[in-house]
């Protein structure tokens, strides 16, 4: 199986993490081509991909899917031990129209908050419009989880969440004022470690765009605070080989007086920004490198 997912921005394109949370929360493997839709260079690596013209783009051996609804959709065919979808029949014509309906849906939310998981605001208008829009989610959230008992949407994580994930970015990122209940959920996202890592890795790689600024005072991202580590010039890591890749190390990080290396400086860099996203970095530190 060759499957490749063609995405945007880390940190500001809502439907592509709702692409890669449809393969990586569910341990689907694809290759990861991410494209800079302020370049020519967008276009080129889609053309051959023709009509897709947006991200998320699924490209596999028998052709290309280009809406996130219907990879969602063709992954739960090609790989039903992934759980995309509640096998409970009742839960999963719930989650189905859960994500339908986000999928089509929340105009005002959308456009007015656009997701930006790198810059945090505060005192956020609500307009009657979008007051609308949150009141309809937090009432979507509560009947799912009543319904299923939670934790997720239809009980275990499904597409539902998946699609609601930027939604859940959006109230964070932008002070939106909802319920306990839908703060619950919203935080159970913040505190999703694949959340974490998709959120981590724009930090990574891209930078923060200027036409997603908002007039509102910025505050600390209401998520997890990160563990404190900065990119290291000299010492000796603890370990010889990256991590993730295996790879001889040649970038370093530092954390609590402790140096650690990686293959190159976006392993780095995505781990700098969330220590304790990573499980194989998680693993490294409580090893201390002898594992
Ligand atoms: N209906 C599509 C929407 C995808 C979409 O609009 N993606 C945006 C990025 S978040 C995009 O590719 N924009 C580029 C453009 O429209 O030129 C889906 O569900 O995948």
């Amino acid at each position: 199986m060759s499957y490749k997912l063609f995405i945007g921005d880390y940190s500001y394109s809502s439907w592509s993490l709702r692409g890669w949370l449809l393969f990586r929360r569910f341990g689907i493997e694809t290759d990861i081509h991410r494209i800079d839709f302020s370049t020519d260079a967008a276009w080129s690596a889609l053309a051959p991909h023709a009509p897709a013209r947006t991200v998320p783009t699924f490209v596999t051996e028998d052709g290309v899917i280009w809406d996130s609804l219907a990879i969602a959709e063709e992954l739960a065919d090609r790989h039903p031990e992934a759980g995309l979808w509640p096998s409970d029949p009742g839960l999963r014509a719930m989650a189905r129209s859960l994500a339908a309906e986000m999928h089509s849906g929340f105009a005002t939310l959308r456009s007015d908050c656009p997701m930006n998981t790198r810059t945090a605001y505060g005192e956020v208008p609500v307009s009657d419009a979008l007051r609308a829009d949150l009141d309809r989610v937090e009432m979507l959230w509560s009947h799912a989880l009543s319904r299923s008992g939670g934790p997720w949407l239809a009980g275990t994580y499904s597409v539902a969440d998946a699609f609601f994930a930027p939604v859940a970015a959006r109230i964070a990122g932008y002070g939106l004022p909802v319920g306990d209940t839908a703060q619950a959920y919203v935080d159970r996202h913040l505190d999703d470690g694949a959340f974490r890592r998709f959120r981590a890795m724009g930090f990574a790689c891209g930078e923060t765009l200027q036409r997603y600024a908002k007039p509102y005072p910025t505050r600390d991202w209401p998520g997890p605070r990160p563990r404190d580590a900065r990119p290291g010039e000299t010492g000796t890591p603890v370990n010889a080989t990256c991590p993730y890749s295996g790879e001889p190390v040649t970038h370093l990080m530092e954390l609590d007086g402790t140096i650690y290396g990686f293959c190159n400086a976006f392993c780095r860099d995505k781990t700098v920004a969330d220590p304790e996203a990573w499980p194989a970095f998680v693993d490294l530190m409580q090893t201390g490198g002898k594992g």
